[in-house]
């Protein structure tokens, strides 16, 4: 069965196309920075958003049918999301899927029934990537969704929902491993608290890292060879999110030894809740060596929660893309984790809604290159720290020097010299005529 049938294959057509299901900036075949572009943009399917989100909002029913034809909630439904989402990424040409545990199959009464669902739809998923080449770029557990979540999972005051979330973990585990999955996330969204006078945050905080200790052992000894994940989130759903933000993170990786297995899945909506920009977030990630994924979408300014926009600013694509340049390569790629407004309830609009994002994405790499091989930016920032290629800039840096001995020489100093400006609206102008010629 067909669902789209309203086109064949989605096809570079460049910009002057005014064709709606084309793209005009992913050329996957043009080379950037010497790599073809689809090398540097491994772009992933969500599959909860892009098979399962029907425009329900806090207000009002879905508004999109996402049935497929069948009873949803059933193992059939299950299997059509399955063919839905392969002809989606085949016309796409998208390679990587990403998922939850329960976006495969609906969450049965009994845990072991929604296990064996998970087996007979993975198994039917093996046969389809079999066919396509598709891949799996992470999957992850939903551990925030069912009520019995909700004073969290790892973080949870009880030790039998602590049991019940490992549980999760481990078959989330098994299926990304049965998927070829490359990498695994955790998305702490009820891993936080709402009131400190019904909360022992030290234990709390413990425990989840004594999860994710035993994830790593499980994940490693059933053959997961990519990274772990933590994706940040400062609240929503909960007040306070324990991975607020990178920095936060990483900390806490570091201060319970999980570094050298976990990275960071930066979200772009997520970064924004935290007061940070998107480029923020992956540069505190990259300068630790931490950079590991994206959930390329976007929030909205004049909204304060976390919409999951289609990524459509440049400039921000831009600046993220100069990040990912700079760190090299990384282990996961761009999923989407974005879904259509409400009101645009078609088909053809998730097919134009990825078209979106992934020109909005390409563009952003076709600038990051344009303002890497420019130079006027690095050369900037480079002079900007000149003095500190002085020989006593050089000795500070080495741990060479007394704080005695640069105080002397801080009060041989008469008067602070003011010619030090940051030209930031110079830089600004700069970019634009980069971006712009
Ligand atoms: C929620 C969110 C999740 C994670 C995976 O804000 O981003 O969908 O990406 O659990
Ligand atoms: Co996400």
């Amino acid at each position: 069965m067909e669902y789209f049938n309203f086109v064949k294959k989605v096809v570079f057509e460049g910009p002057e196309s005014k064709n709606p299901l084309a793209y005009k900036f992913y050329d996957p075949e043009r080379i950037i920075l010497g790599k073809p572009m689809k090398e540097h943009l491994k772009f992933a399917m969500a599959w909860w958003h892009n098979l399962g989100a029907d425009g329900t909002d806090m207000f009002g029913r879905g508004t999109i049918d996402k049935s497929f034809g069948v009873v949803p909630g059933t193992l059939e439904h299950a299997k059509a999301k399955v063919d839905a989402g392969f002809e989606f990424m085949t016309k796409m040409g998208i390679k990587y899927f990403c998922f939850h545990d329960v976006d495969l199959v609906p969450e049965q009464k009994d845990i072991n029934d929604t296990n064996k669902m998970l087996d007979e739809v993975s198994d039917y998923i093996v046969e389809k990537q079999k066919e396509t080449g598709i891949k799996c770029l992470w999957g992850t557990a939903n551990l925030f969704g069912n009520p019995r979540y909700m004073c969290g999972g790892g973080t949870s005051n009880r030790v039998d929902v602590y049991c019940f979330a490992a549980a999760q973990i481990k078959k989330a585990l098994d299926i990304t491993v049965k998927l070829g999955g490359e990498n695994y996330v955790f998305w702490g969204g009820r891993e936080g608290y709402e009131t400190l006078l019904n909360t022992d945050m030290g234990l709390e905080e413990e425990n989840i890292a004594q999860l994710m200790k035993m994830a790593v052992e499980y994940g490693r000894k059933i053959g997961l060879k990519g990274d772990f994940y933590i994706e940040p989130k400062p609240k929503e759903p909960m007040k306070h999110q324990y991975d607020f933000d990178a920095a936060t993170s990483i900390g806490f990786l570091r201060k319970y030894g999980l570094d050298k297995d976990f990275k960071m899945n930066i979200e772009a909506n997520h970064a924004e809740l935290a007061k940070h920009t998107f480029e923020h977030e992956l540069r505190v990630s990259r300068l630790n060596g931490m950079l590991g994924s994206i959930d390329a979408n976007e929030g909205d300014c004049v909204l304060g929660w976390d919409v999951d926009r289609f990524p459509a600013n440049v400039y921000t694509a831009t600046f993220a893309m100069l990040e990912i340049l700079k760190a090299g390569k990384i282990s996961g790629g761009l999923n989407f984790d974005a879904k259509t407004r409400r009101a645009s309830n078609t088909f053809e609009d998730m097919f134009k809604a990825y078209i979106l994002g992934m020109d909005t994405w390409a563009l952003g790499l076709i600038n990051a290159a344009k303002i890497i091989e420019d130079g006027r930016i690095d050369k900037f920032v480079a002079d900007r720290y000149a003095t500190w290629n002085s020989d006593l800039g050089k000795k500070i840096r080495a741990g060479e020097c007394k704080l005695e001995e640069l105080a002397a020489i801080g009060c041989e100093q008469k008067f602070f010299s003011a010619e030090n400006s940051g030209r930031e609206e110079e830089l600004q102008e700069v970019l634009n005529s980069i971006l712009f010629r």
